[in-house]
């Protein structure tokens, strides 16, 4: 337990030193780092959200679900190949986050899906969405809005 947190407390600050101040926040045993959304064109009814996880406790924990001011339900998704096509779908379990591992969601794998949006989302907005984890409960973040079809956070 002493080795995973002075491995852990080293790759902190080998991130801090090599890019930009990453917005992290905790819930519980959970460090959530860098929410961001990709903006939409007007008529999309869905958007996907990125964040990367990190579980430093001793128990399994799972992203559930979430609620968000701009979309009228929250599912967690996974993109996967399937019959050489990539496809999403929803995780009806949630998604797993192990004890002392980090799980990315980002294009391509897995994401939260914000889906029957109320408002399209535009590049360099912030828009605030809540997700709920077991057991740790729900937490309220900022995802930043980066442009179309973006394949990483806006810049800080
Ligand atoms: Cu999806």
């Amino acid at each position: 337990m002493m080795l995973r947190t002075a491995r852990l407390a080293a790759a902190a600050l080998v991130l801090a030193a090599t890019s930009a101040p990453a917005a992290e926040y905790e819930l519980g045993d959970l460090v959530l780092d860098t929410p961001w959304v990709r903006a939409t064109p007007p008529a999309a009814e869905v958007a996907g959200g990125y964040v990367t996880i990190t579980n430093t406790g001793e128990e399994p924990a799972r992203l559930v679900g979430g609620e968000a001011e701009f979309a009228d339900r929250v599912e967690i998704h996974e993109m996967a190949m399937r019959d050489g096509v990539m496809r999403m779908r929803a995780l009806a379990d949630g998604l797993a986050i192990p004890a002392g591992e980090s799980v990315a969601l980002e294009p391509g794998g897995y994401h939260v899906m914000f889906m029957e949006l109320t408002a399209p989302l535009a590049a360099g907005d912030t828009v605030r969405a809540t997700l709920r984890f077991e057991p740790a409960g729900a937490i309220e973040l900022p995802f930043a809005v980066a442009p179309l079809g973006a394949s990483r956070p806006p810049a800080e």
